[in-house]
């Protein structure tokens, strides 16, 4: 077997991480057939939601101004004020540069006229094959909601239109605002009560399997605001117990919990109102310790949890940490969180998902999470031939693949 030596180590890492095809396990993309929730294209990509919240901080006008304005008005506005007037600086502006310049379009327009007019001549089938293959994405995770009129349209006629694009079956309604839930269980035929009177518990199990027969997801999934609490005497607590975490052990569904969410801090910005906050690890502990039966993804939002979600995932095998989510998606936080958790876990978390909004934005998303993931591999094996160990690239290659695919295929048994 060849050995690698130093001097070839960063070239055979980097080589080996922009080779491996990713499996994207958390995004809000869908596949064309679910056209409405389909986003792709400049418009789209320039009024994501991390740009309006940047816009307000370099622009005068109000949030009531902006949300009069059409689409293409405020992409105009976007592009104006962030990549002219101003240089794209932001994890997010530089994220829409990468896009634009990956499709061979000049980044540095003084409008989006020329963008505007390439995407207008894609067609959405090939188009997205396109973005993937770019990507090295092979597969991806849907956010499906069950409660969403599209969805439910499109489900029953057969789900997702590109088999890459597989589902996740999302919670929020059901555990974050129960008496909504309540109303649409009910009107969609379940026979449920706010007070858990009668049949409520029962039916909310056979909401859960009926789906989980539908859309055959990799696991199901809920974001839970920062001061989420496990156990205490909410609905909540009473839903997980004895309706979701059951039928995803059942069923064999693991239960993806993303915690640390300060929802609409600013309510005014929408989609770009929310904020973070300081999550409960002992919460996270009781669940995995009460449930030693149930695969739980677990990902946090505030900076300052990640180091004892290393040290938590090190005391719970049944949970796999995963991503620098949302506000930690940027080089630098990506760099620290990946190699805490090489040194206390090696190889057995899932260091990333894109969470892409807007189909393009993998492109991005993982040209630059993979540029760093390579550096923190590197500086580990740099390590471990300084201690003495040989290395071989299928040694890398193996490894790689365990990170970016291999250990969410296990954890959900993805064949
Ligand atoms: O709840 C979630 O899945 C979050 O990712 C939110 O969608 C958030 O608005 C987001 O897009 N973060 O990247
Ligand atoms: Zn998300």
């Amino acid at each position: 077997m060849e050995y690698i030596q130093t001097e070839n180590l960063r070239n055979e890492v980097e080589q080996s991480v922009l080779a491996a095809p990713v499996i994207d396990i958390h995004t809000h993309l869908f596949a064309p057939n679910f056209e409405p929730l389909a986003l792709w294209g400049i418009d789209e990509v320039v009024t994501y939601h991390y740009l309006i919240a940047e816009l307000f901080r370099s622009w005068n006008g109000t949030p009531e101004q902006f949300w009069a304005m059409s689409k293409t008005q405020q992409a105009d506005l976007i592009w104006n004020v962030l990549f002219v007037r101003n240089t794209p600086l932001s994890e997010a502006c530089r994220g829409v540069v990468a896009v634009l310049t990956a499709f061979g379009l000049d980044s540095s327009a003084p409008d989006l006229r020329e963008a505007r007019e390439f995407f207008s001549r894609q067609t959405p089938d090939e188009h997205f094959e396109n973005v993937l293959r770019i990507a090295n994405v092979s597969e991806l995770v849907m956010t499906n909601d069950p409660f969403n009129k599209t969805e439910q349209r499109v489900w029953s006629e057969g789900g997702p239109s590109n088999p890459k694009f597989r589902a996740a079956l999302r919670m929020d309604p059901l555990l974050n605002d129960w008496p909504l839930a309540v109303e649409k269980l009910s009107a969609g035929g379940y026979e449920v009560h706010q007070d858990f009177s009668g049949r409520t518990v029962k039916e909310v199990r056979r909401f859960l399997d009926e789906w989980i027969e539908l859309m055959r997801p990799l696991y199901m999934a809920v974001s839970l605001p920062w001061d989420f609490r496990y156990p205490d005497d909410s609905t909540r607590t009473k839903l997980l117990r004895e309706a979701i975490l059951p039928a995803s052990r059942e069923q064999k569904v693991p239960f993806a919990m993303m915690i640390g969410v300060a929802r609409a801090v600013n309510p005014l910005l929408g989609d770009a109102g929310d904020a973070v906050g300081h999550s409960d690890i002992r919460s996270v502990e009781y669940v995995c310790r009460e449930n030693p039966d149930n695969r739980f993804l677990v990902t946090l939002l505030s900076r300052e949890n990640q180091h004892e979600l290393c040290v938590a995932a090190r005391k719970f095998g049944n949970l796999m940490p995963f991503g620098c989510w949302w506000f930690l998606n940027n080089p630098s936080i990506i760099a620290e969180i990946t190699c805490e958790r090489v040194e206390m876990l090696g190889a057995s978390f899932i260091p990333q998902h894109s969470d892409a909004r807007i189909l393009e934005q993998v492109i991005y998303k993982w040209k630059h999470s993979r540029r760093v993931i390579a550096d923190v591999l590197h500086a580990s094996y740099l390590e471990l031939l300084h201690d003495g160990r040989r290395l071989s690239r299928a040694e890398i290659d193996r490894d790689v693949a365990r990170l970016l695919s291999g250990n969410f295929r296990e954890w959900v048994g993805l064949t």
